[in-house]
């Protein structure tokens, strides 16, 4: 099973695909994840997008597919995946396909969390006093969600108009979400076998 799962920062991607990964047994791609190890690291990678990030802003296409081809070449990732944060803008889109027919690894579904933006604030206010992620302080947050409108959101259509799209509510507790992912995750499986 190849999964996008995308949303709005603060929708529950990163929360729900790790869920998902335990009970599915795939491996959770999480492009954000992959950013924040190389800054943590301090690698040439980490150094170029520690200040992106936070700003709230895209790290380049190019250096996002770099890491991401990267992360498809280990051995978990052949067996099905669930990608976390990636495509964030048509061009990604465009070259997450490429890529995905050229490894032989075509996607399945593309999930939509849908939260309201007033529900996003809260969650990631919680999530800068529980964490202190620089990249969810006000400020950051305001800049994050206006570039998930702008470049995020048509990637939506992307799929849509290939009939891969699924959206979901993603209001409620975490596990109430997570029945709807494996709802929404069993009729795709049911209706392509
Ligand atoms: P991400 O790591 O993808 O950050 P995110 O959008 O905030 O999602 P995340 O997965 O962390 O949060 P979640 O919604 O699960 O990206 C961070 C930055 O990296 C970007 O701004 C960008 O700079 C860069 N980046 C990443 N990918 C990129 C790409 N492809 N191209 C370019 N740049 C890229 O959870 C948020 C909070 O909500 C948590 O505290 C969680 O506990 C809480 N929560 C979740 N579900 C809940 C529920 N049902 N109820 C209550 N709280 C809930």
């Amino acid at each position: 099973m190849r999964i996008v799962l995308f949303g709005p920062p603060g929708s529950g991607k990163g929360t729900q695909a790790g869920l998902l990964k335990e009970h599915l047994g795939l491996a959770h791609i999480s492009t954000g994840d992959l950013l924040r190890a190389a800054v943590k690291a301090g690698s040439p990678l980490g150094l170029k997008v520690k200040a992106v990030m936070e700003a709230g802003q895209l790290v380049s296409d190019d250096l996002m597919l770099e890491l991401l081809e990267e992360r498809f070449a280990q051995a978990d990732a052949a067996g099905g995946f669930i990608l976390d944060g990636y495509p964030r803008n048509l061009a990604q889109a465009n070259a997450l396909d490429t890529l995905l027919a050229r490894i032989e690894q075509p996607l399945d579904v593309a999930l939509l969390l849908e939260v309201p933006q007033d529900l996003l604030v809260e969650r990631l206010a919680g999530r800068a006093g529980a964490e202190g992620r620089k990249d969810d302080n006000p400020d950051t947050v305001r800049a994050r969600l206006q570039v998930y409108e702008e470049q995020t959101a048509p990637v939506a259509d992307f799929y849509r108009s290939r009939g891969q799209m699924v959206a979901l509510d993603g209001t409620g507790r975490v596990e109430q979400v997570r029945e709807r992912l494996l709802a929404a995750i069993g009729s795709t499986t049911a209706s392509a076998g």
